[in-house]
């Protein structure tokens, strides 16, 4: 791994909110591509921060402020991001899942969807199934991303299923989960028609679920 993008890794673990802008931006000037800043720095520091409050050396507090640096540091990297054709390849409906508010992983999709030419309507977290359905009936979205985290809340994947097709909606949408609970198997389960394990591969699920 290069310095620049090990300083930034170091700076997520660190919950370090003052330095993260300068260090990208550093990264960024020497080069390094923004996805790798993303994956290699961010992603990994992020493992870190995961593992230490599984192991009881963080507490919920630190996560927050976690949330608060990946967020200043995205900032940094959305700007870098040409999205002059988002749109071209039509439209994806984003949302956490209602009962989950985690964003990250959310929001570094749907970055990755506007620079690859997808327009991105992102309704945020906690959301309804009712709020999804009427965004992607005005939307007339072909496409809809699920993010969810919480093993508890996988329910609410089922609820939009639903929802969708009581408003007769569910064969006009593809729909692709992604999240640290989810999985291949479990977008089985859900009726959902994918499965999107990280922000690269989503762009080419996305991708391949719209032109089946
Ligand atoms: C940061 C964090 C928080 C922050 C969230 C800040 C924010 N703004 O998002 C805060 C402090 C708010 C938080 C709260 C809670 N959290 Co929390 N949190 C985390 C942590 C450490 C990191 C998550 C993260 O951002 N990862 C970095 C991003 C980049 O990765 P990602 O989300 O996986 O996203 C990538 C892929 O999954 C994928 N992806 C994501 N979404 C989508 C969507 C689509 C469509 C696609 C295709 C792909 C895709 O692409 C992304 C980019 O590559 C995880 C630990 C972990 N290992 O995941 C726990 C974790 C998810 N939290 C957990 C828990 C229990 C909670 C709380 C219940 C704690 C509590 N006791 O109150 C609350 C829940 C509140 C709620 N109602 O949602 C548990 C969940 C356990 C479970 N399986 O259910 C975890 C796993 C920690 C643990 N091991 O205990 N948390």
């Amino acid at each position: 791994m290069k310095e620049s993008v090990r300083m930034v890794k170091e700076a997520i673990v660190d919950l370090d909110l003052d330095n993260i802008q300068g260090l990208i931006k550093k990264a960024l000037d020497e080069g390094v591509d923004p996805w790798n800043i993303i994956k290699e720095g961010m992603g990994e520091g992020m493992t870190v921060v995961g593992e230490r409050f599984e192991s009881g050396e963080y507490f919920l507090a630190d996560l927050i402020l976690a949330g608060e640096v990946m967020k200043e540091g995205m900032a940094v990297l959305d700007e870098k991001i040409d999205k002059k054709d988002a749109g071209k390849k039509g439209t994806v409906v984003l949302a956490t899942v209602k009962g989950d508010i985690h964003d990250i992983g959310k929001n570094i999709v749907g970055i990755m969807l506007a620079a690859s030419d997808y327009s991105v309507v992102d309704l945020g977290v906690d959301v309804s199934e009712d709020k999804i359905v009427a965004a992607v009936r005005d939307a007339k979205a072909p496409a809809l991303g699920l993010s969810i985290l919480l093993t508890t809340m996988i329910g609410s994947i089922k609820d939009t299923v639903d929802a969708l097709a009581e408003a007769g909606l569910r064969d006009k949408v593809k729909i692709v989960i992604g999240g640290a609970c989810t999985s291949e198997k479990l977008a089985k389960e859900m009726g959902v028609d994918a499965y999107g394990e990280d922000a690269v591969k989503a762009v080419k699920v996305f991708q391949d679920v719209l032109s089946a």
